[in-house]
């Protein structure tokens, strides 16, 4: 058995700048703000905060797309702000993981722009991008960007194309050329001397692109071939990663998450492989991406309800793959998914309280390091009210939708607006919802995104004030995890007879003291189900103030929690 590291125990909440909190009241949120709320932050008891990128950047993707990585984005503040923050949060025991997005640049960074300015070979900075000569006076591949349009931008003065998997002012980096990887290696020391705590390392699978960029599969109706498929886990991905961790992480006591999309179990334990070769953990996207798959050309934008037993089996899965081999990230949403309570559960106001406390218990007794994104611990929800496209901001909404309806993929550019209405990552990006006064407490000044209009009865005074709401919910699950050994280190195993329910699910955690029993019902059903629970056992949490025994009411969840040598005396 490892050493326990920190984060193993760590409860992470996720800060997006832009839409948490706005001090200077131009509509946009920034540091300030976020330095005035670390005492929420504190109260809800989590121990470290994810920042989203906060560098300096043209803005076209939510600042992934940064300009100089070692600046501060001066809408959201000064780099003396930033110091104040991450000592202020130190100070109340909150630790900060940054960003860090070096998959592309933005195309303004310094490198890009001495990269594009000759394609002399004396100029070094041509190499740190992916520069390629037509094919046939066409781009050099097949593949479609992730935002829509070609993967490939033509430089007309060089004549040759660069590659961007995002927008194409998000050129690709090229990480063979051992110059770019030290100056990002570099860049990272830089930070670790300011005393962050830890990277989340974006589309971090990406990095490595396939030996002479061969085209990409095309799916039925696509003009492009889908990069996704090929490039993620290139060839030399965790040769690279092993040099960042010889070079940069292992010098340090941090917590490294890597965002990987097109992850299988096996590649995954090679990221997060519980030796410390690589990163700590990663984010794996699998049982955030079912959909019923109502329209397989329209992929994640599909909005039909997922499957509990889909997302189950994933769980499942991902549990059993890292099981004392590498270690988990427990997460329901993100800036990039919809709203937990609206996708997962049911955000009707009968059903809102209940169904974000059973998600919430359901993933915070997993094995792994829970996530929650900010405004989840108050059940926001999607925004309803999101009606026409001049209301979104995102650059993946915009450019599916103009695309979607230039190519007359749908019916009705209405039936687009549905589908952005339920899976546009601005639900996520809507303003935090502080309190009942002017833009919901967020800014005094009309915000970049409109605030959810729910705000008037959701919103975080609220919570506060009453001791059955989400917040306090999230809070007692915090301080269970710092508690309890059992929910860092207990096995997971499913209940028996429970994988092909497809409305209850019900599993436990077990070390050699106690066992967690853990039942939630997905439905707004209440349904009749017997397990086998203790005698001597005791309800440790629930989102209902009794124990009706066999009947699990709607969107019931309860946890028991027994000696584990007690199993052997069970009662039915
Ligand atoms: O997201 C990577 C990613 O896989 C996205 O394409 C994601 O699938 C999509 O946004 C879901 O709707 C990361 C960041 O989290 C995202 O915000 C950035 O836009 C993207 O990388 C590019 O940096």
């Amino acid at each position: 058995m490892q050493k326990e590291k920190w984060w193993q125990k760590a409860v992470v909440y996720q800060i997006y700048p832009k839409s948490f909190q706005d001090s200077d009241n131009d509509g946009i949120g920034d540091l300030r703000g976020i330095i005035n709320r670390l005492k929420y932050i504190k109260k809800l008891g989590v121990d470290v905060i994810w920042l989203n990128p906060i560098y300096k950047t043209p803005d076209i993707d939510g600042g992934y797309d940064i300009s100089d990585y070692q600046d501060i984005n001066p809408i959201l503040g000064t780099m003396s702000d930033f110091d104040e923050l991450l000592k202020k949060s130190h100070a109340l025991g909150l630790k900060i993981i940054m960003d860090l997005v070096v998959n592309h640049s933005s195309s303004e960074h310094e490198w890009f722009q001495k990269s594009i300015a000759t394609k002399n070979p004396a100029n070094k900075y041509r190499d740190y991008y992916i520069w390629r000569d037509p094919v046939h006076g066409h781009e050099p591949n097949n593949w479609g960007s992730f935002f829509s349009g070609p993967a490939w931008t033509l430089d007309e003065p060089s004549g040759q194309y660069y590659l961007h998997l995002f927008a194409k002012e998000q050129p690709d980096l090229n990480w063979d050329n051992p110059d770019v990887r030290n100056s990002v290696f570099d860049m990272m020391n830089w930070w670790a001397i300011k005393g962050i705590d830890g990277f989340r390392m974006d589309v971090i699978s990406l990095i490595s692109k396939p030996d002479g960029l061969p085209d990409a599969p095309v799916e039925e109706n696509d003009l492009y071939g889908n990069p996704g498929k090929i490039v993620s886990n290139g060839p030399r991905v965790h040769k690279y990663l092993q040099e960042m961790n010889h070079k940069v992480l292992s010098q340090h006591s941090w917590m490294t998450v890597g965002e990987t999309t097109g992850m299988t179990a096996d590649e995954a334990k090679k990221y997060a492989n519980i030796d410390g070769s690589e990163l700590d953990m990663l984010f794996q996207f699998e049982h955030v991406g079912y959909d019923g798959n109502a329209n397989a050309s329209l992929g994640q934008f599909s909005g039909y309800k997922p499957r509990l037993k889909d997302i189950k089996d994933s769980i499942v899965k991902w549990e059993k793959a890292f099981d004392g081999t590498g270690w988990a990230s427990l997460y329901w949403s993100n800036h990039d998914q919809p709203r937990t309570v609206s996708w997962f559960g049911d955000n009707s106001p009968q059903y809102l309280n209940l169904s974000a406390k059973m998600l919430a218990a359901l993933l915070h007794f997993l094995q792994g390091t829970p996530y929650i994104y900010q405004g989840e611990e108050l059940g926001m929800t999607n925004n309803e009210n999101f009606k026409t496209i001049s209301q979104y901001r995102d650059v993946e909404s915009l450019n599916l939708y103009y695309q979607t309806v230039q190519q007359k993929k749908l019916s009705s550019s209405k039936d687009m607006l549905d589908y952005l209405r339920i899976h546009s990552r601005d639900n996520a990006r809507t303003p935090m919802q502080w309190d009942t006064s002017e833009n919901a407490g967020f800014s005094k000044h009309e915000p970049w995104l409109e605030v959810n209009p729910n705000y008037y009865q959701l919103n975080a005074k609220e919570a506060l004030d009453n001791p059955n709401s989400i917040f306090y919910f999230y809070q007692k699950l915090i301080s269970l995890r710092h508690k309890l050994p059992v929910i860092t280190d207990g096995k997971f195993k499913l209940v028996k007879n429970n994988e092909n329910d497809n409305q209850i699910f019900a599993y436990t955690r077990t070390n050699l003291d106690e066992t967690l029993l853990i039942i939630a019902n997905f439905t707004a059903n209440t349904l009749e189900r017997h397990y086998s629970v203790p005698k001597n056992s005791k309800l440790l949490i629930q989102n209902y103030h009794d124990d009706q025994s066999t009947k699990i009411r709607p969107y019931e969840v309860k946890v028991y929690q027994y000696a584990t040598n007690s199993v052997s005396e069970k009662m039915s």
